[in-house]
């Protein structure tokens, strides 16, 4: 899903997979070995550097699977993963809802009409899903908590080993610190939308709770009722997201 991490996955499996190397130790080579495919195309996908990954905000349902890929989901709480997406909408002039206050986009992120489609759908589909050998599910908020964990996580599911040195490497080079370089996020717009954004558009706050800063106490409250109803009924997932102080109302 768009704004909820998937950059900094990228850059946790390039330096697993690149036994600790950092995304801009050679910032080339991770292009090469991290196309986007809604960016690159299929193009991009046959003249990648392997092993790599591909980055897409697309729901699972609509990926092409082979049974020798692996698909690492990344998922963020639905309140900062629609402000995230606002604010980044509005760095990108001529995008679709970039001029819209955000009442409208926040009426629109509820009605599944903002790009990607319905919030829900994208969770739920993946959810179905999450248990299947070949699907790692993680969760933003869990890799802001303990991203070693999440390191470990990831590895394993990679068939990597790691010693803990490396791990140790690999959580300080996808330190929010570490990815927030300016440099660094100039070229990651380039890579993700072919032209440079505003400043640290990509790699922006990194925050649990910046929703807070831009949505009202009755849109949040909505929210939380949308949620309560998609998730009815699944325990695990109506709790995904409960030491995290997200939902009032559950
Ligand atoms: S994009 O542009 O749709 O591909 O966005 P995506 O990479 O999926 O998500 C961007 C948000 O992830 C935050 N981010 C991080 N948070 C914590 N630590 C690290 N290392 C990190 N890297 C990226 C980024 O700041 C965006 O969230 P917001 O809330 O906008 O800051």
């Amino acid at each position: 899903m768009p704004r909820s991490g998937t950059t900094w996955m990228e850059a946790i499996v390039y330096s697993t997979l690149q036994k600790g190397r950092a995304f801009d130790d050679d910032f080339d080579d991770f292009l090469a070995r991290t196309p986007f495919l809604e960016q690159h195309g299929s193009q991009g996908i046959e003249t990648m550097r392997q092993p790599g990954s591909i980055k897409t905000h697309l729901p699972l349902n609509i990926i092409p699977q082979h049974p020798q890929a692996k698909y690492i989901y990344v998922v963020r709480n639905p309140k900062d993963m629609c402000t995230s997406f606002y604010r980044f909408v509005r760095t990108i002039p001529g995008v679709a809802h970039s001029d819209d206050p955000f009442d409208t986009y926040f009426d629109l992120f509820l009605g599944g009409q903002v790009t990607y489609g319905d919030y829900f759908d994208h969770l739920l589909q993946a959810w179905s899903r999450k248990n299947e050998p070949n699907i790692l599910f993680v969760v933003y908020e869990d890799i802001k908590k303990d991203i070693r964990s999440v390191i470990r996580r990831v590895a394993t599911f990679l068939d990597v080993e790691l010693s803990d040195e490396l791990i140790e490497r690999i959580a300080l080079v996808t330190s929010f610190d570490y990815m927030k370089n300016a440099k660094y996020n100039e070229r990651l717009s380039e890579k993700n939308h072919g032209h440079i954004l505003q400043p640290r558009a990509v790699v922006r706050k990194g925050e649990i709770g910046d929703w807070r800063t831009l949505m009202s106490e009755e849109q949040s409250r909505r929210l939380d009722a949308r949620f309560k109803e998609a998730t009815h009924g699944n325990q695990e997932l109506s709790t995904l997201w409960d030491e995290y102080n997200i939902f009032e109302d559950k």
